[in-house]
């Protein structure tokens, strides 16, 4: 027998504006972290639930010149940069957001509403 199944994300848009820390620090709070997206559809899913908004999402540096990690630990499996990102502009760019609908590293102090994702589910 065999079993097809995906891993796909709920996700939560919260539109207060705060810095990346404090986003994650709520989505830990009161989801289980700040948005992971490992794949195209995920990446559909969250587009959809953001109103137009530029969002943080679970994508960080941990300083500046190491790779960008997941908040949650997943692996690192998909991206959609902006042409040109991410540029880690005066290497203090260690944040992500969402931004025109694909991703830019971002000052982390900058404040912006963000995405929360809920575990994983099977399907
Ligand atoms: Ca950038």
């Amino acid at each position: 027998m065999c079993v097809a199944f995906s891993q796909l994300h709920d996700y939560f848009f919260v539109p207060e504006k705060v810095n990346w820390s404090d986003a994650q620090t709520y989505c830990r709070q009161h989801y289980t972290d700040i948005a992971t997206v490992n794949n195209q559809q995920d990446n559909d899913n969250l587009l959809k639930t953001l109103p137009n908004a530029n969002s943080w999402i679970g994508l960080c540096r941990t300083s500046g010149t190491t790779p960008l990690i997941w908040s949650d630990g997943s692996n690192f499996t998909y991206a959609d940069w902006q042409p040109g990102q991410p540029n880690n502009y005066n290497n203090i760019q260690w944040c992500v957001n969402i931004y025109q609908k694909h991703w830019n590293d971002q000052e982390c102090y900058l404040k912006f509403p963000f995405v929360c994702h809920l575990g994983e589910f099977f399907f």
